[in-house]
């Protein structure tokens, strides 16, 4: 793409297109930078630019880019049948092989799958059915969802109600009624001298106190991420899943492990509920189904919850017009295979999680760095003012976007949340792509730290 021509795409950018996400006034006055290509772990920009794309897109291009089979797929599937709608009796074939070869994948008894397009909108459907789920055994009243302070459940109503992002509360009137969070684990900034099992409880007694504060019969669920993805990615203590699933056992309060970043082999699992060994009653699947290639997400629920519904449950007044859609669910089988024929699950848990998680932790070195923590192939770098303290910069996200946008110059693409630089690579990074990315990595941290003159 010529200058000209990229400078015609930003100004129509700037005047007809609202991003999601965005200052859209400073992006007007900046313009926006436009991707043209993928290829493996590299996109290319307008201006000709290759970048390591070390945040696979946004958490979800799992398998890389450019793999051409998942065209191919779509293509045979629009021409052959385009479109049928899950409603009135009907489905297609790629859809109902997806419901169960999810049902296969996901651990315990999750068989049953709902589609829908996002995560988010899997989310809308979780809150929805779990309240169906408790009226029609008589229990409207145990209706309540807890979430986590700084989750991220997505954009929508529900989503965001569930999420516990104060910024996006304050747009919109959330959190809608009957939703309450606590604070989630994150050693970091709270964890003091504990060690690992003793926080792990600590933060999962949160739950506990919170559900006995409330009601255990006014308690419908509680939903986190396994791994805090957009909040700077918190990996929870080893046995904080496994706590968390007993309180919710003992109170019968539904488990949903939101996998929208973590599912399809992120942590080297399958699923992060395999990583961190609990049992939840309900996932929210989305991303990696189709890595990304087309827009699709999923609930999964296990029998106990499908019994309910089929016996007692009457018609779901729920669905999109595109649940199931035979393009997508044939693009996730597509995708799955690949995944599973070219074992990039297995190889992320034994031989190139290892070594991306050694490089990572020697970032850790690095003057500028407080923690390097990392799961799999799921990271962060905490940039701090003074080494060894556990103490954030005063301004929060200043030094995040400096060093974030050194990155980009230097041809790496990593996000920024407040001033934690964070790891999602596709999980077919080469040994020499994890050199690529940590030589680029320190090179930027070293001009981040020349940019604040330290
Ligand atoms: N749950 C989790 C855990 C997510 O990370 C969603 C639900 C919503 O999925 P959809 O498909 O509706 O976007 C997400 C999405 C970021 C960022 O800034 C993260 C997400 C989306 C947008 C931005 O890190 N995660």
């Amino acid at each position: 793409m010529d200058q000209s021509q990229t400078r015609e795409l930003q100004q129509l950018d700037a005047a007809h297109h609202l991003h999601p996400f965005n200052d859209n006034a400073a992006l007007a006055k900046r313009g926006t930078r436009i991707l043209t290509r993928g290829e493996g772990c590299y996109v290319w920009d307008a201006e000709g630019n290759k970048l390591l794309d070390a945040f696979a897109g946004l958490w979800c291009v799992n398998i890389g880019y450019g793999r051409k089979e998942l065209g191919a797929v779509a293509a045979r599937q629009m021409e052959q049948l385009a479109y049928y709608n899950s409603f009135f009796m009907c489905t297609t074939e790629p859809t109902i092989r997806l419901a169960g070869k999810l049902a296969e994948l996901t651990p315990g008894d999750l068989n049953h799958a709902f589609f829908s397009n996002s995560g988010s909108e899997a989310n809308d459907t979780i809150l929805r059915m779990v309240r169906h789920f408790w009226a029609v055994q008589d229990r409207p009243q145990k209706n309540i969802f807890i979430g986590r302070n700084n989750g991220y459940h997505g954009s929508t109503m529900a989503g965001a109600s569930l999420g516990g992002m104060k910024g996006m509360h304050k747009q919109g009137g959330l959190p809608i009624p009957d939703i309450h969070h606590i604070d989630p684990p994150f050693w970091f900034a709270d964890g003091g001298d504990m060690g690992e099992e003793e926080y792990g409880r600590v933060c999962a007694k949160r739950l506990e106190d919170k559900i006995l504060e409330l009601g255990p019969d006014r308690v419908a669920a509680f939903i986190g991420e396994p791994i805090m993805g957009a909040i700077g990615v918190y990996i929870p203590p080893k046995n904080y899943w496994q706590e968390i699933e007993k309180i919710c056992r003992k109170y019968d309060v539904l488990l949903v492990a939101d996998e929208v970043i973590c599912g399809f082999g992120r942590t080297g699992e399958w699923f992060a509920s395999q990583y961190f060994g609990f049992q939840p009653d309900i996932m929210t699947l989305a991303k990696g189904i189709t890595s990304g290639y087309i827009p699709l997400g999923a609930v999964m629920f296990n029998d106990r919850v499908a019994k309910v519904l089929a016996e007692r449950g009457g018609e779901l007044a729920h669905g999109y017009t595109y649940s199931g859609h035979p393009v997508c669910t044939a693009v996730a089988l597509e995708n799955i295979r690949i995944l599973e024929e070219e074992r990039i699950v297995d190889r992320c848990r034994d031989d190139i999680g290892h070594y991306l998680a050694q490089r990572w932790k020697e970032l850790g070195e690095h003057a500028l760095v407080g923690e390097a923590r990392i799961a799999g192939m799921v990271g962060a770098l905490e940039l701090v003012p003074a080494k060894p303290e556990r103490r954030f910069f005063d301004e929060r996200g200043k030094v995040g976007v400096i060093c974030r946008d050194i990155a980009l110059r230097n041809g790496l693409i990593l996000r920024a949340t407040n001033d934690s630089m964070l790891l999602s690579p596709p999980l077919v990074l080469s040994r020499e792509q994890v050199d690529e990315l940590f030589e680029k990595a320190w090179k930027s941290l070293n001009e981040t730290a020349a940019a604040l003159g330290r």
